[in-house]
């Protein structure tokens, strides 16, 4: 409860902070997005890891207001500003927590971060996991069809690890599907390839929905190279980049894969 009334004052009094994470083609090894995953610099506990400060958040309210604003709004800015230092173009993808999603007012929220950084929507992805789209259906294909009509894209996190009705899953407007990495964890692991065939089966639905698929928690050549033999289309892990702040991404990104 101290915690949470810290959390309380850490956007104003800057404390937070995104870190980015690309998203790398497998194929051509080109960033296509950047995942913004939020930080919290304490100012006597020192950084505090979002899976313990997002769950306060959430019961206090505070990962809608102000956090998820501040989060959406800087994750915007800042993708202006690597589009305006002449890098090549990328997606920003915003974790969005179901208690943001369930708003009514969460579309004029994203428009505005939108509208006030200039950035346009087809450069902005929304993660949302399957559990929070599959609860309510009707409710969350109402929602995303008005962020697809501000060309925002949405992206499932933590595939396979919630329950998700395959027809629903064709009927919601979505774009990517993000692979837990859970499987990514388990696919060297025994002589029958541990999950690989739950992995193959991942990457062929999602295309046969047109889906671009993404595999989460790659750290090794082993697992890269294996995903990219089965078509997987971008990769994330701390094999080819960590999360890292906003200054040291741009010297990533502008020295090339
Ligand atoms: O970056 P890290 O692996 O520590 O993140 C832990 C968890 O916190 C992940 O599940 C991630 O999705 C979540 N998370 C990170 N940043 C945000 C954010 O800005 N908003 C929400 N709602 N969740 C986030
Ligand atoms: O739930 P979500 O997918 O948003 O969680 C993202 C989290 O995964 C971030 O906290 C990020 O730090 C973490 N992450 C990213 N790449 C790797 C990786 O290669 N290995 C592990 N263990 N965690 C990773
Ligand atoms: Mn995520
Ligand atoms: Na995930």
């Amino acid at each position: 409860f101290e915690l949470e009334g810290d959390l309380h004052y850490a956007v104003q009094r800057s404390e937070l902070e995104l870190h980015y994470q690309p998203l790398i083609e497998i194929g051509s090894g080109r960033v296509r997005a950047v995942e913004a995953l939020l930080r919290w610099h304490h100012p006597r506990l020192g950084l505090i890891s979002p899976a313990t400060f997002i769950p306060l958040a959430e019961e206090s309210g505070l990962i809608v207001r102000p956090i998820g604003e501040w989060v959406l709004a800087e994750a915007c800015r800042q993708t202006v500003a690597w589009q305006r230092a002449g890098l090549p173009n990328f997606r920003v993808s915003v974790n969005v927590s179901p208690l943001q999603f369930g708003r009514e007012d969460f579309v004029e929220t994203v428009a505005s971060a939108l509208a006030f950084s200039g950035l346009e929507g087809r450069w902005l992805e929304l993660e949302l996991t399957e559990t929070l789209l599959m609860r309510r259906v009707s409710e969350s294909a109402r929602q995303l069809a008005r962020l697809r009509e501000l060309g925002v894209s949405i992206a499932i996190d933590d595939f396979g690890t919630g329950h998700s009705s395959l027809a629903y899953l064709q009927q919601l407007p979505i774009d990517t599907l993000k692979i837990d990495r859970s499987f990514i964890l388990g696919l060297d692991d025994s002589p029958q390839g541990g999950t690989r065939p739950l992995i193959q089966a991942m990457i062929a639905m999602g295309h046969a929905l047109e889906l671009t698929v993404v595999a989460e928690g790659v750290e090794t050549e082993a697992q890269l190279q294996w995903l990219g033999q089965q078509g997987c289309d971008l990769t994330q892990g701390f094999l080819l980049a960590r999360p890292q702040p906003a200054e040291k991404l741009g010297h990533f990104l502008q020295a090339g894969p």
